[in-house]
């Protein structure tokens, strides 16, 4: 039995363009980094995915058979010279009473972007601007809901320092300015969409718990980097003093005025805490990650702790105080073997959501709660080894088969 939630409590699944979509030379789609990362590396691509450009109908059906009040999906950037297929797609939700809640950036940057430098350029931050603004023209009348960015820190830390996610840089601490670029592409975009009307804009972050494994200071330097240098410009209007120094060059007189307008809610991305110590002699990080022992693990590898959920956000308000906007957890969930009886997930999310009603009992001012993910998809580096739908998907067939989770989900949102 699932906890009781407040009343106009919002729950949905979250997916993303690239991810799930496939389709992807079709209707003047232009390659994104995410193709050119994937067939570079050879191995799973994301050309046919789910195939949900064409299925889309049948996947809307599965939500409104879940019985979520919302779907949270991505517009692909590189879809931006025929946007027909979000102009079906949010149909199909309003005419099953789902409340559609586009992103406008999970990763899949046009590749021509990337070729003048991507992130890295701060004209990427205005083209993401008018990017908000096409999209907007085309579907505010029908959407009023939006998230600029998915998890730019994920996007930075994965794509631009480490090489492991597309466009596969390996500038480590010098991909800090791909941090101030986004965070400045969402600025603008939240003035963008406010101009055409938008009632609710939001950045969603990756954050997570972060424990320290010893007295170093790596515990705070990690917290730094993954938390508060996505959440303290945008909430604050301040970066944290020794990352402020380290943008200083890429920082321009009224930047942080942008970046932060004001947004009406904050979206987070809980999937667990994180172990930090200090660095091994050779590390060019200042900081260790470190496994949590003593806990279950998801098919991934993921510790699960729910009660880190509770810490998270119980230290969000403890940080931000008012500054702190209402939250959406915009994901959560766990990859299973591909088995239809996944009772580990069951377990996952009845843990999760009663980690998150704690900390709605304790005061934290929670609006809605998305499960990563409605399908099992394109798990990016992964490939489609890592499945983490609701719904299970033969990717030889693309037919969809219901997990137990999905059923047990759809039971507990109807009592
Ligand atoms: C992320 C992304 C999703 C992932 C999911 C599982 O949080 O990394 O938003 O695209 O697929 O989180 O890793």
């Amino acid at each position: 039995m699932v906890p009781r939630f407040p009343d106009g409590f919002l729950f949905g699944c979250s997916t993303a363009s690239y991810q799930i979509e496939g389709a992807v030379d079709e209707d003047g789609r232009v390659p994104s980094i995410w193709d050119t990362f994937s067939h570079a590396k050879g191995g799973d691509t994301g050309d046919v995915a789910c195939d949900h450009y064409h299925r889309y109908s049948e996947d809307v059906a599965l939500l409104s058979e879940l019985g979520v009040g919302a779907y949270r999906f991505s517009i692909a950037w590189p879809r931006a010279a025929d946007l027909g297929f979000y102009d079906r797609l949010v149909d199909a939700l309003l005419e099953k009473g789902i409340v559609p809640l586009p992103t406008l950036f999970h990763w899949d940057l046009p590749q021509s972007i990337e070729d003048h430098g991507g992130w890295l350029s701060r004209d990427t931050a205005s083209k993401f601007a008018d990017f908000a603004t096409l999209v907007a023209g085309r579907l505010g009348d029908r959407v009023t809901r939006w998230i600029t960015l998915n998890e730019p820190i994920v996007h930075m830390a994965q794509g631009y320092a480490y090489g492991t996610h597309a466009p596969g840089r390996e500038l480590m601490l010098q991909a800090l300015p791909v941090a101030h670029h986004q965070l400045l592409g969402h600025g603008l975009a939240v003035q963008a969409l406010r101009a055409t009307g938008a009632t609710e804009v939001m950045l969603t972050n990756n954050c997570t718990p972060v424990r320290a494994a010893d007295d170093s200071p790596a515990a705070a330097v990690y917290d730094a980097f993954h938390n508060r240098l996505f959440n303290d410009p945008v909430l604050l209007g301040s970066y944290p003093d020794f990352l402020a120094s380290a943008l200083e060059p890429v920082i321009r007189p009224g930047d942080l005025d942008i970046i932060s307008t004001p947004i009406d809610a904050l979206g987070i991305n809980y999937y667990n805490p994180t172990l930090i110590g200090a660095p091994t002699a050779d590390s060019p990080l200042p900081f260790e990650m470190l496994p949590i022992e003593g806990v279950p693990t998801t098919a991934f590898g993921w510790p699960v702790v729910p009660e880190g959920l509770t810490e998270l956000l119980t230290s969000l308000r403890e940080t931000y105080g008012k500054n702190l906007p209402p939250i959406y957890i915009t994901e959560n969930g766990c990859s299973t073997d591909e088995g239809v009886d996944d009772q580990f997930r069951i377990d996952y999310l009845d843990s999760h959501l009663r980690a998150l009603h704690d900390a709605i009992s304790a005061g934290v001012d929670v609006r809605g709660y998305f499960v990563w993910s409605l399908l099992d998809n394109f798990e990016w580096a992964e490939g489609y080894s890592q499945r983490f739908g609701l719904v299970h998907v033969d990717f030889q067939t693309l037919s969809r088969t219901p997990r137990r989770s999905f059923a047990w989900l759809r039971d507990a949102l109807a009592e």
